[in-house]
Parts: C-alpha cells; sequence; structure tokens
C-alpha cells in the first residue's frame, strides 16, 4: 500500500462469530444509538471489489467496526474525517493526485479503522469516534499498485452525536505505543487471545498492520513480494489499526498461535516520502 496504508498482503484469520449486540447493530446507526454502557455497539462494513457495504450514518462514542472482506482483493477500512467543509469527493481527488507518494491535505484527518483482514474472513477495532463528517477509504493497491479508492473505494459516513453515554472502553492486556517511528510493547507477545490497545504517541499519523509469516518465510520474502505482489503472499494479514492520529487509541483483537510475525506501519513519512516500515517502523515477534 501506499498512501496511509499497508503493502498488501496476505492471508488472515477471522475473528470470531456474530454476538447479539452484532445482530443489533447491522442495521447500522439507528441500533448503534440505542447501547448505553456495558459493551460498544458493534457496527458492520463489507469490503468487496472494489466498494464499501455499510450504514451511511452511525452515532458517535466508543464503537467496534467490523470490517468483512468479500474479496477478492485485500481491502481495509480507513476512517477520515472530513473538515473545512470538504466532501468525499474532494478526498477522492486528493488520494488520486497523491498517487500514495504523500500524506493527504491536513483537513483531512486519520481517524483510525480496521486494516485488512484476510479475504473471506473479518477483523476488528474497537475506537472512541467523536460526531464528524467522514469518508471511509482503502488505499490497499494490491494487486496492480493501483489504490482501491482511485477505483472508487470511497464511501461517506456520518457521526451523529449520541443520545446516550458511550460505553467504555474494551479491557485490555497489552500496549503498543506508536512513536516516530517503532512499535513499543508493554511487554512480552504470548500465544492466545489478546486485546492490544494500540496507542499513537508519535508527532505523526501511525497505523498497525499485523502479519503471521508462513512457515519457514521471512521479512525478506514478504518485502520481495511487496514489490511485484506476484503468487501467493508468504504470510498473513491479522487485521490491526487503520492510520490513527496522534493521541489517538484502538483496541484490536488478535488470536496468536506459534510461529513469526510482523507488526508494520506504512503511513508515508512526509519529509522522506518513504513508508514508515523503511524509517525503521517494523517489530517482529516469534511465538513458540
Ligand atoms: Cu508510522
Amino acid at each position: 500500500m501506499r498512501v496511509m496504508a499497508m503493502a498488501g498482503v496476505v492471508l488472515l484469520l477471522g475473528l470470531g462469530a456474530c454476538t447479539k449486540a452484532d445482530q443489533g447493530a447491522k442495521t447500522g446507526g439507528a441500533a448503534a444509538t440505542t447501547a448505553a454502557t456495558g459493551t460498544p455497539p458493534v457496527v458492520h462494513f463489507t469490503a468487496a471489489d472494489f466498494a464499501f457495504q455499510g450504514p451511511d450514518t452511525i452515532a458517535s462514542g466508543m464503537t467496534t467496526l467490523v470490517l468483512h472482506n468479500d474479496g477478492p482483493s485485500l481491502h481495509h477500512l480507513m476512517l477520515v474525517r472530513l473538515d473545512s467543509g470538504k466532501t468525499v469527493e474532494d478526498l477522492k481527488a486528493a488520494f488520486v493526485a497523491l498517487k500514495g507518494q504523500d500524506m493527504p491535505p491536513a483537513w483531512a484527518v486519520p481517524s483510525g479503522g480496521v486494516n485488512p483482514p484476510m479475504p473471506g474472513s473479518d477483523a476488528r477495532a474497537t475506537l472512541m469516534i467523536e460526531p464528524g463528517h467522514y469518508a471511509i477509504v482503502c488505499v490497499v493497491d494490491v494487486p496492480d499498485h493501483v489504490m482501491h479508492v482511485d477505483k472508487g473505494m470511497i464511501k461517506g459516513l456520518t457521526v451523529v452525536p449520541s443520545t446516550t453515554a458511550s460505553a467504555p472502553a474494551p479491557k485490555s492486556d497489552m500496549t503498543i505505543s506508536m512513536v516516530d517511528f517503532a512499535f513499543k510493547p508493554s511487554g512480552p507477545f504470548t500465544s492466545g487471545h489478546h486485546v492490544i490497545k494500540v496507542v499513537n504517541q508519535g508527532s505523526q499519523p501511525h497505523e498497525l498492520v499485523m502479519v503471521q509469516l508462513a512457515p519457514g518465510k521471512t521479512m525478506d520474502d514478504l518485502g520481495k513480494w511487496g514489490q511485484t505482489y506476484q503468487g501467493p503472499m508468504p504470510g498473513t494479514i491479522l487485521g490491526g489499526a487503520a492510520p490513527m492520529s496522534p493521541g489517538q487509541v484502538e483496541y484490536v483483537p488478535f488470536d496468536f498461535t506459534a510461529g513469526d510475525y510482523a507488526v508494520l506501519c506504512f503511513v508515508v513519512d512526509p519529509a522522506s516520502h518513504m513508508p514508515h516500515l523503511a524509517r525503521g517502523m517494523v517489530l517482529t515477534f516469534k511465538i513458540s
């Protein structure tokens, strides 16, 4: 990926079955406003080649976004707040003009979201969403190095003030702080289910892309695949947090099994025009 998001990558795991709360929120905005305390309302979006399906309006507050990838390509859901009266069309034009070589203008505020699940799977992230006008965008550029937003993969989303108190943040058992340019985990990674609190403590937007490398594959293999997108990706993408502004927080669940993992940030550094991972924003770890 280019501008703010990932390089295309891989396979991933589906996260969990639909709960009752999920079912209630499937209709989108109106249902989401009824949740008061307890668990954050769940809002579902589906990505396909090359469009999003989901609500046009949701309520503000702590919200779990679930992205189902109908494929066949990789897709993510990047939430971008549109300030200064700018429109979805303005943002699309800005992305097309940037060609992935720079960050969007200041009126387009990265506001988190869900990084890619593998085709056929879901990924999710929980975050505080403030009222405002947003676009949901996919800037993945697999398989032909053309960003999906250029193919029309952008949709408006209005966030209206909630009529009820926000649900509390989910419980997390680990924190990953993102700085310019590194991921700093609060402790060792272990197998099993975890909810990771992802915090942007940097001065630039950052994202978290979680990849499980295929057995016997290395970061080198992943890098080579990223240049051409030829053949199967040497790993699986497990979702993550889409580009977040400084100070923003997201809660992302992962189920770790034995293997080699990489945590990556593809946001473009405006000074060098290089993705953050090329400036060292890569963390690798092993689960045995
Ligand atoms: Cu970064």
